[in-house]
C-alpha cells in the first residue's frame, strides 16, 4: 500500500498571535490512503516550529515515514495501531496523523459518518472562538463580530503582563462567556497575578503554566476560584487521571492530535467526566481536513463545553475542501456522508502545495 502526503502552506487572513509568537500561515501535513475505492485523509497538527509542543512538521515526517507508517499497511483498527507504536516514545502528533487516517478509513469502510462511528453524538458541535492577541480595539472588533455570528464562548489569548486585555474586554462585554488562554506563559511566582483574574468571572483559565507542569496547576487551583483548563499538559489518559488525582484541572481542552489520536482522546474525555470535569475540543488552526475530525469529536455527548472549532472562513480565504463547515447560531453539524465528510478541492490542494510524496508500506 501507499500513503500519499502533501505539505501545504495556506496564508492566514490575519496573523495569529499567542504567548509563544505570531503565525502568518498554516503549514499543514496532509495524508491520504486509497484502498478498494475508499479515499481516507488526515492532517498532522504539527507546524514548522516546535513552539506549542516539541514536535514539528520535520519530526512528524520522520516518525511517520521512517518508523510508524509500516504499522498501518494492513489497515488495522486504530487501537491496534496504537498498541504497535507503543515502543516509539512520545510523538503523539505524528502517531495521531496515522491513527486518525485509520478512523476515517474504517468509518468509510463501514459506510458511517465518523461522528456516528465514534460514539454517542448529539449530532452537532457547540462552537466558541479563539482570538489571538492584537491591539485591544482590534480584539474588541473581532469579539463584536464573533458575537453577532452567534459564537457561544469567546476565548482570548493572554501572556504574562498583558492581563489588561482581560480588564478591557470585560469592561466592554460585561456578560459574555469569556475565557483566557496563556499557553503556559506564567510561572509559580505569578500565582498572585493569576488570582487577580478571579474578578473577571472567566469560564476558566487555560494552561497558565507550561505543558510539563501539573504541580503548580494543582497549587493554583487551591488558591483561585476561576476553574483551570489544561491543554498542553494533557497528552494521555494517564496524565488526565493524574491531573484529576492531584486536583490540577477542572476542564480539559481535548486536541486529538496532542493526545495521540481519537482512541486515547475518548479515554481522556471519559476520565474527565467521571471525575466531575468538563471537556471541549480545541483547535490547531487546521485546514478543513483536521477541522472535520475535531468537529466529529466535538459533537460527542461527552463533550459538554463549546470548543475552538470555528469554521475555517475565520482563518483562510480559501480552504482545501470543497465543502467547508458553516456555523449557524453557534453550532456546526458534521456532514452525514461516510467518514470525515469533507471533499478535497484538488485545485486548491495543488495551489497551496509546497511538497508532495509517497510512503510505500
Ligand atoms: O492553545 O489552543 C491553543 C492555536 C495554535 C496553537 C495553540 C492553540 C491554538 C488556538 C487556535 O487557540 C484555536 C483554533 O484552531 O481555532
Ligand atoms: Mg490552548
Amino acid at each position: 500500500m501507499q500513503i500519499n502526503f502533501y505539505r501545504v502552506r495556506i496564508p492566514f487572513l490575519r496573523p495569529f498571535t499567542t504567548s509563544f509568537g505570531t503565525e502568518e500561515y498554516r503549514e499543514a501535513l496532509l495524508f491520504r490512503i486509497s484502498h478498494e475505492g475508499i479515499d481516507a485523509y488526515s492532517e498532522s497538527v504539527t507546524s514548522v516550529i516546535p513552539d506549542y509542543g516539541y514536535e514539528d512538521n520535520t519530526t512528524a515526517m520522520h516518525v511517520i515515514r521512517d518508523l510508524a507508517a509500516k504499522y498501518i499497511a494492513d489497515l488495522p483498527d486504530p487501537a491496534t495501531f496504537m498498541e504497535r507504536v507503543k515502543g516509539i516514545k512520545g510523538h503523539n502528533m505524528a502517531k495521531a496523523a496515522l491513527e486518525m487516517l485509520l478512523w476515517d478509513y474504517h468509518s468509510k469502510a463501514s459506510n458511517q459518518p465518523l461522528y456516528r462511528y465514534l460514539g454517542k453524538s448529539r449530532g452537532y458541535a457547540n462552537v466558541g472562538i479563539s482570538i489571538g492577541m492584537a491591539k485591544i480595539e482590534d480584539m474588541e472588533d473581532q469579539i463584536e463580530k464573533a458575537l453577532s455570528l452567534g459564537y457561544k464562548r469567546i476565548k482570548v489569548k493572554i501572556a504574562r503582563g498583558r492581563e489588561n486585555i482581560v480588564k478591557e474586554i470585560r469592561d466592554s462585554f460585561p456578560d459574555i462567556p469569556l475565557s483566557v488562554d496563556a499557553n503556559g506563559d506564567y510561572g509559580a511566582a505569578d500565582i498572585p497575578r493569576l488570582k487577580d483574574l478571579d474578578r473577571y468571572d472567566l469560564e476558566y483559565i487555560e494552561q497558565p503554566f507550561p505543558g510539563d507542569d501539573l504541580i503548580y496547576h494543582s497549587k493554583l487551583k487551591k488558591e483561585i476560584s476561576t476553574p483551570i483548563c489544561l491543554d498542553e499538559s494533557i497528552t494521555s489518559a494517564d496524565k488526565a487521571l493524574k491531573a484529576f488525582d492531584i486536583g490540577a484541572a477542572d476542564v480539559i481542552n481535548i486536541k486529538p492530535g496532542r493526545i495521540g489520536g481519537f482512541s486515547e482522546s475518548l479515554k481522556v474525555a471519559e476520565i474527565a467526566r467521571e471525575n466531575g470535569g468538563h471537556v471541549w475540543v480545541g483547535g490547531m488552526l487546521e485546514t478543513g481536513i483536521g477541522r472535520a475530525f475535531n468537529i466529529a469529536f466535538a459533537s460527542l455527548e461527552m463533550v459538554d463545553y463549546p470548543g475552538d472549532t470555528s469554521p475555517n472562513e475565520k482563518y483562510f480565504g480559501k480552504d482545501i475542501v470543497l465543502n467547508p463547515f458553516k456555523m449557524k447560531n453557534g453550532i456546526i453539524e458534521p456532514y452525514h456522508d461516510a467518514g470525515i465528510g469533507v471533499r478535497i478541492d484538488e485545485g486548491a490542494l495543488i495551489r497551496y502545495m509546497v511538497e508532495a510524496g509517497t510512503i510505500s508500506v
